[in-house]
């Protein structure tokens, strides 16, 4: 049995109180929350939106508010170049976004290709909280959010583009990750009382097929939250990671008892198993557990993610593979 279990609370295997709970829950124990909240954010940006996270918590919001106006943070920043508006756009000039949520029972909201819209993230929130369903992708996404309420931001940005048409003198259409396209924020947090929540948002990949969508949106690829287990986001080469459904493969993985760290490393070690080719690509996995427990994996060296704890907000960089 992995040495963490000790910190778990066991329950018996007979009785009205085991009865009661699933059987995974008898077999794995129940964690105990953390005596204070925890928030992850992938990369360097990542400081910005756990400082807004944790201020919202401070204020009494709950951890799924947390999660979304700490991501909405880094949207809202014209000059990042790799989530919101400030993105570089697909090989045809568009710059589309996509952004999910998650909370703590298992409800989801997503928005995939969506254009003109400063915070998808809220979009799929409200995609959660508003409808019966978890997806809204392109030109539907982007009318239901017109009908309830977004305000459309028309922007561009002269630089953004004039980059991307030198990048088409050229047409070196290279879907994979460098040190320009690689930043995706995810969010995780979990408040004093265990209630877990998670976020991702990201103009994906710079350059990218006009219509593509990577892992971010998907909820179990980009991020899965499982409020009794924990929580997982990625970032990266979103392929790799949705063919092996990576932000759930972490979570389960955590379900076994194998340790945040080592589940995001496991999750990385599949995909190296399953491909040849990886020189020119980066993933990275960020995992929370209920009890507070994180850790984080990556593919290769470079990948930092924020931590806030009561030990207040810093930057670490992950493992990483040799
Ligand atoms: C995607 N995972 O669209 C994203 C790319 C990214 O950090 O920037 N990840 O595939």
């Amino acid at each position: 049995m992995p040495l963490d279990r000790r910190r778990f609370l066991r329950l018996g295997s007979t009785g009205a109180l085991a009865a009661a709970v699933p059987s995974w829950t008898r077999a794995a124990g129940i964690l105990v929350p953390p005596a204070s909240p925890v928030v992850l954010s992938t990369w360097d940006h990542g400081l910005a939106a756990n400082r807004k996270a944790w201020q919202v918590l401070s204020d009494g919001g709950n951890v799924l508010d947390a999660v979304v106006e700490g991501v909405a943070v880094v949207e809202n920043d014209l000059g990042n170049r790799t989530v919101g508006q400030g993105g570089r756009p697909d090989r045809d000039g568009h710059v589309t976004l996509d952004a999910c949520v998650q909370d703590h029972d298992g409800r989801a909201g997503s928005v995939a290709f969506v254009e003109h819209f400063p915070n998808p993230v809220r979009i799929a929130r409200a995609v959660m909280e508003r409808t019966p369903h978890v997806m809204l992708v392109g030109e539907g996404a982007e009318r239901w959010a017109r009908e309830n309420g977004f305000a459309e931001r028309r922007i561009t940005l002269p630089g953004v583009q004039a980059e991307w048409k030198e990048w088409t003198v050229q047409k070196a259409y290279q879907p994979v990750v460098n040190i320009e396209n690689h930043d995706t924020i995810g969010q995780l947090a979990v408040d004093a009382r265990g209630r877990l929540a998670g976020s991702c948002t990201t103009s994906g990949m710079a350059y990218k097929v006009h219509g593509r969508v990577g892992d971010s949106p998907i909820i179990g690829a980009g991020l899965f939250v499982d409020g009794e287990v924990g929580a997982a986001c990625a970032t990266g080469t979103g392929e790799l990671v949705i063919r092996i459904a990576g932000s759930h493969t972490v979570v389960e993985m955590m379900r076994q008892g194998v340790e945040p760290t080592e589940a995001c490393r496991q999750a990385v070690e599949r995909i190296v198993r399953r491909h040849r080719d990886l020189d020119r690509h980066q993933v990275g996995f960020l995992a929370l557990r209920a009890d507070g427990a994180f850790g984080a994996f990556s593919l290769r060296q470079g990948f930092t993610f924020a931590v806030s704890d009561a030990a207040g907000h810093r930057l670490l960089a992950s493992e990483h593979m040799g």
